[in-house]
């Protein structure tokens, strides 16, 4: 055995050389593997005793791709085409050893190995897309060449991972081996190519696949319409579509230059860091400095859920789709056989939509149980209280589970607005209780605030951060606070976009900017779609208030068919003559000046005092990172993933120092006394000393 680096060994199994990378934790192509790469093949070209080398990879996976770490770095080292030229050029077989993920980087090197093979459980993609890039080691070239274009464009434009057996079908790999003898198989399988005499395959040298869609642009714009509204405001899926233009177009060579061209704009462009940024930024999330990767966990085998309504009934679909039982507890017979009437209908549209079986429906809802019963929740695990948002209500209910409930047990509430430190007084085991803050639709939504009170154990924070992985969400750990993370930035735009419409700006307008920012939908529209009339009440109406203007007049949003837009039979929103009008008279007699508002204080106005809460929310220390509040904005409200979040955004693409001396000059001009423009000392700290917001915040 040669060891060629720290990271790489060379050996040879009679007459076949085997080149083994071990770099965990994902064998990523950092300097070191990459020279590693070119040293080991080198020698193992020169061995004459060699007939053909086998690459495979030590630990959890084989490539998982360029090391990310190293993007916006000098580069060092052999470079990654260096590397693969070295290998497709050589002049004996080369079989890669496929197990984990093979993606990005990791696929274009297998690539230009002359074969691959693979475990069952392996799967390939080229998952750049996802972190705003493309990918930029021929893979743009190679994978349509094998694949054909319009898979390529499906799993170029998705970042998908392909399982084995697919790769299998389309070609990307050549033989399944069996689980666990990756390393037999592969040698067995080069043995098998020098003893056959088989060629050394170049993907570069195919046409067939590509040559399927010369003369078809039909083909690109086709599929350009059918990714249009998924892909809006991201730059990369169009340039990953345009480098398998120019695969179909243009020679390998100059195809290669494309890409390289349109892999340079994107790696060195705002979105792509954005997206990076994200990339880690979920990694992060989930350690807590306080709570260490050894915190004993609790088994969670059976849940509890307190009320059967909308949210109720999508928390527990959550459970029930990871396989653990869930008793719901409702007041009567009849709400229950309701809410698990709406959980029925829910799986049942995903069985007709193919998402799985009708067997499945039946096995899901068969992990549902419904009780009227507080009693039935003792031996549970896990209960999570999902009733209305009152304080009276909700202590008296956690006064009773504390005498139910079996100790040990977490004892939670989806409350999105009350302080659960006093939620915690009404038990005798503040410690057990935490805030597991779903968002709606909770089935769907991947965001779940996990809420730390005072005294919540360091066990019931890891077990929370562990199940909510488990149940498929990103959990985020966040403090007591009004609205939490979310909402309280939430609050901050809603506020500033309802004094918007009163100072001259249109709802259509708002909503047009900060759709047009990358946002699902604007305030209003978002409002017409909730439903004007949450929490309204047409006896105790006073007309004071917008909203009670507009529910008075029927225009309770999109149910109604209209709310601050008119609505046609599709639903399709059309600005509103009378809701204008509406809007003037009620600015006028309350003495706003009405003005022509630009796009660009719009923006500033709903997105800055977001970024000025977040700081405060820091130095509250209610949030752990600047990133756990990106990932909150990116998860549960759509902030588009290359914006980076609103603290990203704030920091990376406005400045620091901008969005302090905007909110200095609003606090200055603000005559309301409510001092929601006063800057946040964290803000003011940062740009003082010139330095990120979580640097300020470290000290
Ligand atoms: C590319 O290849 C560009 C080329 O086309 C062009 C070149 C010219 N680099 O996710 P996990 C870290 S772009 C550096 O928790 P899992 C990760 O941060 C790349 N670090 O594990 C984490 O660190 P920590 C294309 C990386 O088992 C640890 O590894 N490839 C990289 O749930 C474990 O990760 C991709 O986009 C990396 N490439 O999932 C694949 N990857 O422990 C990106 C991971 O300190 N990676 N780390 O928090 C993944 O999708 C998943 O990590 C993977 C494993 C599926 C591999």
């Amino acid at each position: 055995m040669t060891a060629i680096n720290d990271v790489t060994t060379l050996t040879r199994d009679g007459d076949i050389a085997i080149v083994t990378l071990n770099s965990p934790p994902v064998n990523a192509l950092s300097a070191k593997v990459r020279e590693g790469l070119f040293e080991g093949f080198k020698q193992a070209i020169a061995d004459d005793q060699a007939k053909a080398i086998v690459l495979i990879c030590e630990g959890r996976t084989f490539i998982a791709g360029a090391d990310i770490t190293e993007f916006g770095q000098a580069p060092k080292g052999p470079g990654l085409h260096e590397v693969q030229q070295m290998i497709e050029d050589a002049p004996k077989p080369v079989v890669a050893a496929i197990h984990g993920t093979a993606l990005g980087g990791g696929l274009e090197v297998a690539l230009v190995c002359h074969y691959r093979v693979a475990v069952p459980s392996a799967k390939m993609g080229l998952p750049e897309v996802n972190l705003g890039l493309l990918p930029g080691a021929g893979g743009t070239q190679r994978l349509p060449r094998v694949t054909g274009v319009e898979k390529a464009l499906e799993m170029m434009t998705s970042g998908r991972h392909a399982s084995a057996k697919e790769a299998k079908e389309s070609g990307l790999a050549d033989e399944i081996v069996e689980e666990g003898k990756l390393l037999d198989g592969a040698v067995a399988f080069a043995r098998k190519a020098v003893a056959e005499n088989w060629p050394l395959v170049k993907i570069r040298e195919r046409d067939d696949k590509v040559a399927e869609a010369r003369g078809k642009p039909e083909v690109f714009e086709a599929f350009r319409k059918s990714v249009a509204r998924k892909t809006r405001g991201f730059l990369a899926p169009e340039y990953n579509i345009q480098c398998i233009e120019a695969a179909v177009n243009l020679p390998f060579d100059e195809g290669m230059k494309v890409e390289a061209k349109l892999f340079r704009e994107l790696v060195t462009g705002s979105q792509s860091a954005a997206q990076r940024h994200v990339f880690f930024a979920e990694r992060q999330v989930a350690k807590i400095p306080d709570v260490p990767k050894e915190t004993p966990l609790i088994d969670i085998k059976s849940v509890g859920i307190i009320g059967a309504g909308t949210m109720g009934g999508g928390i527990a679909m959550n459970f029930a789709n990871a396989g653990i039982p869930v008793t719901i507890i409702e007041q009567s017979q009849d709400r229950l056989d309701a809410g698990l009437g709406v959980v029925r209908k829910n799986y049942e549209n995903s069985a007709k939509k193919g998402r799985f079986s009708m067997d499945e429906v039946e096995k899901r809802m068969g992990l549902l149980q419904g009780s009227t019963s507080l009693e039935d929740l003792a031996d549970k695990d896990l209960v999570i209280e999902a009733i209305f948002e009152n304080m009276d209500v909700k202590k008296d209910v956690f006064g009773k589970l504390d005498k139910i409930v079996k100790q040990g047990a977490i004892l939670a509430t989806n409350t999105s607005a009350l302080d659960i430190d006093e939620i915690a007084t009404a038990t005798s085991r503040p410690e057990a209780v935490i805030g597991l803050h779903f968002f709606s639709p909770a089935n769907v939504m991947k965001l779940l605030e996990i809420v730390r009170a005072d005294k919540t154990s360091k066990e019931v924070i890891a077990t929370s951060m562990a199940l909510s992985k488990k149940i498929g969400k990103i959990g985020v750990l966040v403090g007591v606070c009004p609205g939490f993370v979310g909402n309280r930035l939430l609050a901050q735009r809603q506020r500033e976009a309802n004094k918007l419409i009163l100072e001259g700006a249109m709802p259509w307008d708002v909503d047009r900017v900060l759709f047009g920012f990358g946002l699902p939908m604007g305030p209003f529209a978002m409002s017409d779609l909730a439903g004007l009339d949450l929490g309204w009440n047409k006896e105790t109406s006073k007309g004071e208030t917008l909203r009670d203007l507009l529910c008075e007049r029927d225009r309770r949003g999109q149910k109604t068919g209209a709310g601050f837009y008119d609505y046609d039979e599709n639903r399709t929103p059309s600005p509103s003559k009378e809701v204008e009008e509406l809007i003037r008279q009620y600015a006028e007699e309350r003495q706003f000046q009405q003005r022509d508002i630009s796009d660009q204080e719009i923006l500033e106005r709903c997105l800055y005092p977001m970024v000025n809460e977040g700081a405060k929310i820091l130095e509250e220390g209610k949030a752990i990172r600047t990133s756990d509040i990106d990932i909150v904005w990116i998860m549960g409200y759509g902030w588009p993933r290359y914006e980076g979040g609103p603290m990203w955004w704030g920091e990376n693409v406005v400045g620091l120092d901008k969005v302090l001396a905007k909110m200095k000059e609003w606090d200055a001009a603000d005559t309301s006394g409510t001092g929601v423009f006063k800057p946040s000392a964290l803000l003011e700290k940062a740009v003082a000393d010139k330095v990120s917001l979580q640097k300020a915040l470290e000290g």
